[in-house]
């Protein structure tokens, strides 16, 4: 038997969680077409005959840190690469680009074997550019094994499972073995609300709701919609999510506070849940 911890570590957008979820058979972690999704490490657990693989999924490495939010999302990605015993270090099959550079750079003091995991091979047309984009990641880094996937369509994730697992050390089960994640019903139906919302509104609106007193009242009105219509079909299809998630009935009510200013304001992350460094 193997146990053990992978990262799953890279900047946004490139299908962290969509692989997480992929490999687990089930939604613990959201996505979104938007870079800066996951907020949160949430840990995904998968255990087998031979072995009990902890995925921790991360939030994407931003290489801005002007907004207080980035700095503390990257804090959060950055903090598990100690804790880990091997690391995915994913990038997208369209192209190396300057922000995989960035990201990578968070694992220069790092002892932990990498995998590269070339993710999107099902967007390659040509799967001869993945010849090149290999050679070319051989000279970033010195991975220990490069795995082109598609998270969205299951491609090659046999092949990635078992190069990850021969990666963990010989050991015990960490978590019983019908756990599959470390996260409370309570934050993983917060963030079915928040991938529904996440996924309606308009490009800026996730991230961009301490900007101005005036967005504040425009983003209000286009949160609720006409006569509260987008609310409440954001309310059923996180309700249907969390019905499939936690397998029983869910009575769900949701409704829109504002509060200015609270993702410039270091202070004000703890008491919305932004604990975990
Ligand atoms: N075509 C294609 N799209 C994918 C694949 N994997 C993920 N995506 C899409 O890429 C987008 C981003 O996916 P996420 O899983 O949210 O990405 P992430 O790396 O977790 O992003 P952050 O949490 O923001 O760091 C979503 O629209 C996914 O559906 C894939 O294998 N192929
Ligand atoms: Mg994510």
């Amino acid at each position: 038997m193997r146990s053990g911890y992978i990262a799953l570590l890279g900047q946004p957008n490139v299908g962290k969680s969509t692989l997480l979820n992929r490999l687990l058979g089930q939604k613990i972690s959201i996505t979104s077409r938007r870079p800066q999704t996951t907020r949160h490490r949430v840990l995904g657990i998968q255990t087998t005959d031979s072995a009990q693989t902890i995925f921790v999924d991360t939030p994407g490495i931003h290489d801005s840190e002007e907004k207080a939010m980035n700095r503390y999302l990257n804090r959060a990605a950055r903090s598990v690469v100690g804790d880990v015993n091997a690391i995915a270090f994913m990038i997208s099959a369209r192209g190396w680009t300057k922000e995989d550079d960035y990201s990578l750079k968070s694992l220069e003091h790092n002892d932990a074997p990498v995998v590269l995991v070339i993710n999107k091979v099902d967007q390659l047309g040509d799967k001869h550019h993945l010849l090149p984009l290999i050679d070319m990641a051989r000279s970033k880094h010195d991975f220990i094994d490069i795995v082109p996937i598609s998270a969205r369509t299951g491609a090659n994730l046999e092949a990635l499972e078992s190069v990850l697992q021969r990666l963990l050390p010989e050991g015990d089960l960490i978590f019983p073995e019908d756990q599959i994640t470390d996260r409370s019903e309570r934050f993983l139906a917060a963030e079915i609300i928040r991938e529904k919302l996440t996924r309606r509104l308009a490009k800026e609106l996730p991230y961009a709701l301490t900007v101005e007193i005036e967005l504040f009242k425009g983003q209000k009105g286009i949160v609720i919609g006409e006569k509260g219509k987008l609310l409440k079909t954001i309310g059923e299809q996180s309700r249907l999510d969390m019905e499939k998630l936690f397998d029983r009935k869910v009575f769900l009510q949701t409704w829109v506070k504002v509060r200015k200013s609270w993702s410039d304001d270091e202070r004000s992350f703890a008491s919305l849940g932004f604990d975990d460094v």
